[in-house]
């Protein structure tokens, strides 16, 4: 970890016992009793949708004979699920909701782990979720190698005055490894590329069917080309806001796993069928459970992380 950048000025009295911590938009604080059995948690699975989270912490139970599974009792902004080592949590649509849902977490992750780097090290965090394909069509399953924004630069935000935050959007890549591995003899096509996090899904996707629209065909095409020549293989809302945290503090395993749903060089609606949204949606859960599984159980030995790029 990079303790440095850690906030010890706040965190650390939590663990000390000065204060609690309130997660406010998961309606649970560092003194609640329903936090205890979380202290054994390995992985942190973040998906768009509340629904994802139960369906996934219901498999993940069933793959651990029936686990008891943790509820966080409010529901209203993020979906909560724990069990057998594995904390699940929505995050909404796009990085301001998800910057929430990952900054609280990452603050119940430090006191859960009593701000022990080391134990914080052996946690790894995903993002599991849908995309818009550059250049590949609806089903695959892209893990990023690096989150960026629209103009391919790195994920910041506003600073006071006229400066700016920067962070890293790099992803590990011996944990983008480890994923590929631990689904090597699967028939889903699983393709490493950067990923773009739009902050809309319209305007700063370049798409010319929003309500708003200030772009033209050959605009748009332009776009794509330009970011697909720069080996961008999906469009999605989080990937970079979410690598430039976990940067941030320093986490050495982590991962954005997103199926596509369309190629966006060939339209910009969704129109796949409930039954294929289904299936590429389940297409990215399956390449997560199967390295989830490799790391946490000792499954899909090929998966196992820590070899050399
Ligand atoms: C993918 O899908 C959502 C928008 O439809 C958004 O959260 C994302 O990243
Ligand atoms: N999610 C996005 O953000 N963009 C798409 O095109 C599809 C899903």
């Amino acid at each position: 970890m990079k303790s440095e950048n850690i906030n010890h000025a706040f965190l650390d009295g939590v663990i000390r016992g000065d204060h609690a911590d309130v997660y406010y938009h998961f309606g649970v604080s560092s003194d609640d009793p329903i936090l205890e059995p979380l202290r054994e948690v390995r992985a942190v699975v973040m998906a768009g949708s509340g629904g994802r989270i139960k369906e996934f912490a219901e498999r993940w139970s069933q793959l651990h004979g029936g686990s008891e599974v943790v509820a966080f009792p409010k529901e209203d902004r993020f979906v909560t699920r724990y069990t057998a080592g594995v904390l699940f949590a929505s995050h909404g649509m796009g990085m301001p909701s998800a910057s929430i849902a990952l900054q609280e977490l990452m603050r119940m992750v430090f006191f859960l782990k009593r701000g022990d780097e080391a134990a914080l090290d052996d946690v790894f965090w995903a993002r599991v979720g849908t995309s818009g394909g550059v250049g590949l069509p609806g089903g695959n399953v892209v893990v990023s190698t690096e989150g960026l924004m629209a103009d391919l630069k790195p994920y910041r935000l506003l600073q006071g005055g006229d400066g700016e935050y920067w962070f890293d959007g790099t992803f590990p890549a011996s944990t983008q490894d480890a994923i590929i591995a631990a689904n090597a003899d699967s028939d889903i096509p699983v393709v490493p590329g950067k990923t773009i996090a739009g902050n809309e899904f319209f305007l700063e996707q370049y798409r010319l069917d929003g309500a708003i629209c200030m772009e033209t065909p050959e605009s748009k095409r332009a776009w794509l080309e330009w970011i697909h020549s720069h080996g961008v293989r999906n469009i999605e809302m989080e990937g970079a806001m979410l690598a430039g945290y976990l940067n941030h503090w320093g986490f050495p395993s982590f991962a954005t796993i997103c199926a596509t749903l369309l190629n966006r060089l060939e339209g910009d609606q969704v129109t796949a069928t409930p039954e294929q949204l289904h299936q590429y949606s389940e297409n990215s859960g399956v390449v997560l459970f199967r390295y989830l599984q490799a790391r946490l159980d000792g499954e899909h030995g090929e998966g196992r992380e820590g070899g050399a790029r």
